[in-house]
């Protein structure tokens, strides 16, 4: 007997709170080097590509290695890409023989991973990509039309697949669901017969989210390399890439890495306005991912180790920081000013309506001294000159009640002291 399925409220309560996750970019094409599209990029013909599956033996390969570099980031859950473009999976198909389960490696990575993740701790999501450019009716389906169909009977035989054999999955990850040739949403999902899909998909895994890339909207919105905050309630996620934005999967030469500041604000960002942050690595050939990515994880780890009640669970805050700053994050009556540009021993907010009681810096625990002033402006005083910790500090203030923004009915008022309450 299924499980109902859990009102929306409820099954999206673990991903506010979670605000962080790994996302894995491995395949066939790790073994180029040359990132994830390199197929199509490069015009590798399926049959000779479909050759390389007697080299991807992944002999390093170690799921717990890969979920507890995930856990010591921080990360509260984690996406590995059981399928991407090129059509090969890391798990066993009944449907398909270009598997890493019946190539040379003869292990399905997908399984092992789904169970290191967990043990770790780690709530776990599949991405599949519903397109598969082995099949002519992708590119063409007016003119291939059984190869069309193919490629769709194969897609909700491997998502059935995915949802039976791994235990419970947290998150549907579709991707590759466009093409040139039904670029609006309404085509898209009449293409993957979608609404059937996931309604199969919720069947399986009533608890489930399901992400808005396969032509549906459903649970999860995705901005990708970039973070745009959705309305309040609904769930969404940015994803990045650790390099510079042509690539996922491993590239070999790739010197353009975000430094950890910078990732750090991506990730505070995405909390301020309610999102979370989903950061790629790929992994290399061999499996073991490249220290480049490791260690800035690590990094953050290190950060949310101190600052994690900024982070997790955030929620949206209306104060202003003067754009200099950085943005607020907010539990309850509690306010935290993630500040990316450190403003020496005062810091200055404008507008707040709400009595400070306190003013904390957490990298420290130093207590500061607090004003509050004509016109809603909160100083934070008797701060150090430097900034405590290099990349990113948070000051916490708890308010007398949820902390609000001073209305400004005479947005002038302010030249002469009258702005508002003192
Ligand atoms: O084409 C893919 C790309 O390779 C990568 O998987 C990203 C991740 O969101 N999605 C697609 C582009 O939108």
């Amino acid at each position: 007997m299924p499980e109902t399925i859990p009102p929306y409220e409820q099954r999206i309560k673990w991903f506010h709170e979670a605000r962080f996750g790994m996302f894995i970019h491995f395949g066939l094409y790790s073994l180029f080097e040359r990132g994830e599209w390199v197929m199509l990029n490069e015009r590798i013909p399926a049959r000779e590509y479909a050759r390389l599956a007697r080299r991807f033996r992944v002999k390093k390969f170690d799921a717990s290695a890969w979920a507890a570099t995930a856990a010591a980031a921080g990360a509260k859950y984690t996406v590995i890409t059981t399928r991407h473009h090129e059509g090969f999976c890391l798990f066993d198909s009944k449907v398909s023989d270009f598997t890493s389960a019946k190539t040379a490696a003869k292990r399905d990575f997908v399984g092992e991973y789904a169970d290191a993740a967990r043990k770790a701790g780690l709530k776990v999501g599949f991405y599949y990509s519903l397109l598969d450019w082995r099949f002519p009716g992708y590119f063409e389906p007016q003119k291939y039309p059984d190869s069309a169909r193919a490629l769709v009977e194969q897609a909700h035989a491997q998502v059935r697949e995915l949802m039976t054999n791994y235990g419970k999955i947290d998150i549907m990850w579709y991707d590759g669901g466009w093409s040139a040739k039904w670029d609006e949403a309404a085509r898209m999902s009449d293409f993957w017969r979608a609404k059937e899909l996931n309604d199969e998909v919720r069947h399986l895994q009533p608890h489930i989210l399901v992400n808005n890339r396969s032509g549906l909207g459903e649970d999860l919105d995705t901005p990708e390399q970039h973070v745009k905050a959705s309305e309040p309630g609904r769930g969404w996620e940015t994803c990045m890439t650790m390099g510079d934005s042509c690539g996922w999967g491993y590239i070999r030469n790739n010197p353009n890495m975000k430094t950890v500041p910078q990732l750090l604000q991506h990730l505070v960002t995405a909390a301020a306005g309610e999102g979370n942050f989903l950061l790629n690595v790929g992994p290399k050939p061999d499996g073991t991912i490249r220290k480049e990515e490791t260690s800035r994880l690590a990094e953050m780890g290190k950060w949310l180790s101190k600052h994690g009640e900024a982070i997790y669970g955030s929620q949206r805050s209306s104060l202003s920081t003067g754009m200099i700053a950085g943005p607020w994050t907010r539990k309850g009556n509690v306010g935290y000013l993630n500040v990316f540009r450190w403003p020496g021993d005062e810091a200055v907010i404008p507008l707040v309506a709400t009595k400070a009681m306190r003013a904390t810096i957490l990298e420290t625990g130093q207590e500061c001294r607090i004003r509050q002033e004509h016109n809603g402006r909160l100083v934070i005083s008797g701060m150090p000159k430097r900034p405590p910790h290099p990349y990113v500090n948070v000051i916490k203030v708890e308010f007398e009640g949820e902390p609000r923004t001073l209305e400004e009915p005479d947005a002038s008022k302010w030249l002469t002291r009258q702005g508002g309450q003192s």
